[in-house]
């Protein structure tokens, strides 16, 4: 591994630490989906965005809007490491008058561009920040990142074609193929293949990577940006859910994963052993 590489590999690493020691207050949660999306994160916030973490609201920022509210804890995961959150606010995830809800909440937490909790809305977002960042002159990108699941939802498709449409250069899609939803793997509930020669018709510039190999993640986010042609981009991403902890990525119907409060000092182990060299 390079040096870059390596560094990052490092944040992803402790960007899943922060997911379990958080899922541990809860004694439950959407962990799997925070530990398979990790990579994508570290490069995100550590190898492609432009933002400031004591000034989140910087308005020269790259945003980074979640669409799939329920992966709230990955992003407070990747604000910690990032610095954009105080690790002391860590232990207070999702209690009472704690700014880190379980589903994702603009007003309540920094560096949270849009309130989650009903899926299928950040890409129609994404668009709409996108003309608007146009109109105002400005250079920033708007990375978002949905799920598989959320491939079920009319309203991606009308962001996609929408995108298109206005050739929405400025825009970075991810979609987290995982291969799950909350009523089984994702492309039984809905059939959603193939989505690359789908994502290709639409107009996108689209590119299919292991989202769990961290250098491919950091040469697709890249590409998304050097891109010169005036499309939008969207880099589909394969990942194992649980990932870096063994016996939770073997865990069936891990859509909301109950652990077992012996279980967590075992999941941290065994992430600890997996550790980047
Ligand atoms: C519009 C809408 N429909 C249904 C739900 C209920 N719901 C919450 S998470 C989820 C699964 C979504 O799929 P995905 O994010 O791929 O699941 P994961 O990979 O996290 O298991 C569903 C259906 C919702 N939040 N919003
Ligand atoms: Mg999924």
């Amino acid at each position: 591994m390079n040096n870059d590489i390596a560094q990052l590999a490092e944040h992803a690493h402790r960007i899943r630490r922060n997911a379990l020691l958080m899922g541990e207050v809860q004694g439950q949660g959407y962990i799997g989906q925070a530990l398979d999306i990790a990579d994508v994160l570290a490069v995100a916030y550590f190898g492609a965005m432009n933002h400031r973490p004591d000034d989140p609201a910087w308005e020269e920022r790259d945003r980074f809007l979640l669409s799939n509210g329920h992966y709230a804890i990955a992003l407070y995961a990747a604000l910690f490491e990032a610095g954009v959150l105080p690790e002391d606010e860590l232990e207070t995830y999702g209690s009472d008058d704690s700014r880190l809800p379980m589903s994702g909440m603009a007003s309540y937490t920094p560096g949270m561009e849009m309130s989650g909790g009903s899926l299928g809305q950040g890409l129609t977002i994404a668009v709409g920040r996108c003309l608007g960042l146009k109109r105002k002159g400005s250079t920033s990108f708007v990375y978002t990142l949905f799920s598989d699941g959320e491939l079920d939802e009319g309203a991606i498709w009308e962001g996609l074609m929408s995108a298109a449409h206005w050739r929405l250069d400025n825009l970075i899609a991810i979609v987290d193929v995982n291969n799950q939803q909350a009523d089984g793997p994702s492309t039984q509930v809905m059939a959603f293949e193939p989505l690359v020669e789908k994502l290709e018709a639409f107009g996108w510039y689209t590119q299919r990577i292991d989202g769990n190999d961290i250098r491919a993640v950091k040469a697709a986010f890249d590409n998304a940006r050097n891109l010169k042609e005036a499309k939008p981009r969207i880099i589909v991403c394969d990942t194992k859910m649980g990932c870096g902890v063994p016996f939770l990525e073997e865990r069936e119907k891990n859509h909301f994963i109950r652990v077992d409060p012996h279980e967590w000092k075992l999941a941290l182990e065994a992430l600890e052993q997996g550790r980047p060299a």
